[in-house]
């Protein structure tokens, strides 16, 4: 059987112009308050986004690095921007796939984030392939190892982080905040670290409660209990984008220097071999398993 893979991610503007249009997705036809939009062109502005996307770039890295570690065509679809999940679909039946793995850059599951990922996949194959679709791999043995290799042995006092989701997850049962704790944990015991804790950080102001604690109120207790050095570990994210170089290397930063806390954080997986290695191994799993007809 033919097989491929759709490799999906969140998706980011390319040029400054594209910030309406991307928001405008990414809220789904709910209005945008001029002010927020405002505030995200200039985000985007000062992440330098017109000279290139850092995530856009990253996903491309790492689909083609996928795809000759696999020997199997891999197709890279986004959920909030171009190109499309649907284009990736596309491509992936044109190339004659008759079995399609779908990964989503993203390692922990929530209705709200990897839900829509698979609606996205499932809708444009339209049961044109039969779809093998991860729904999560926060325990994959590999990418604990990776990031217990970025924060062994250090004297810093890590905070693991992912992004926030509306507090209402709980309620309905959601996976999402248990499957982060325990990469954390999982993690923290491969690296065997002493001092280590979990904060959210990038809530969007949506007007409703949203997990935390957040990582710039997180920030202040540590310090208050006598923390002096806090390395953060993104559990949630394997790449650099606007999350990581804008709400941590500029927000968290900014909020440890009025600390006097010395702040750092680990290199992102992004394209780094072994998690390229940790990520084939996901496909070639998934793909093994015999179809149900
Ligand atoms: O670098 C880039 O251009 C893209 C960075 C980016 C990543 C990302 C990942 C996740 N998000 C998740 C949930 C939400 C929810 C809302 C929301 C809003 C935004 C906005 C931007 C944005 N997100 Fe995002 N997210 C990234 C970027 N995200 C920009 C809109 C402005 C703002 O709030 O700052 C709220 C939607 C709403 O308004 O109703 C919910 C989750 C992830 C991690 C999983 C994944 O990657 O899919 C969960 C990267």
């Amino acid at each position: 059987m033919k097989q491929a893979v759709v490799l999906m991610a969140y998706g980011s503007p390319e040029r400054l112009a594209d910030v309406p249009a991307y928001y405008a997705d990414i809220r789904g036809g709910r209005p945008i308050a001029p002010e927020h939009l405002a505030d995200l062109v200039e985000r985007y502005r000062r992440l330098g986004v017109e000279g290139a996307s850092p995530l856009n770039a990253i996903t491309e890295e790492t689909r083609a690095a996928l795809e000759e570690e696999l020997g199997l065509p891999v197709f890279t679809g986004m959920k909030h921007w171009t190109p499309r999940i649907a284009d990736a679909a596309d491509r992936a039946v044109s190339s004659g796939a008759e079995q399609i793995a779908g990964l989503v850059l993203a390692p922990h599951y929530s209705a709200l984030s990897i839900a829509g990922y698979r609606e996205q996949l499932e809708q444009a194959l339209a049961g044109r392939a039969a779809l093998r679709f991860v729904e999560s791999w926060y325990d994959e043995p590999g990418f604990v190892e990776l990031l217990a290799d970025r924060v062994r042995g250090t004297d810093a006092h890590v905070v693991f982080t992912a992004h926030s989701l509306p507090e209402r997850i709980l309620a309905a049962g959601d996976p999402y905040r248990d499957q982060l704790l325990e990469t954390s944990r999982l993690v923290a015991e491969a690296a065997e670290l002493d001092s280590w804790s979990f904060s959210f950080q990038s809530e969007s102001p949506t007007g409703e409660p949203w997990l935390g604690p957040d990582i710039l109120d997180h920030l202040e207790s540590v310090q208050r209990q006598g923390v002096e050095h806090v390395l953060v570990c993104p559990v949630g994210f394997v790449s650099d984008h606007l999350e990581i170089r804008w709400d941590l290397d500029v927000e968290a930063q900014e909020k440890a220097a009025e600390l006097g806390l010395r702040l750092e954080r680990i290199e992102m997986p992004n394209s780094d071999p072994a998690f390229i290695r940790t990520l084939a191994t996901i496909l070639r799993r998934t793909l093994s398993v015999p179809s149900v007809v």
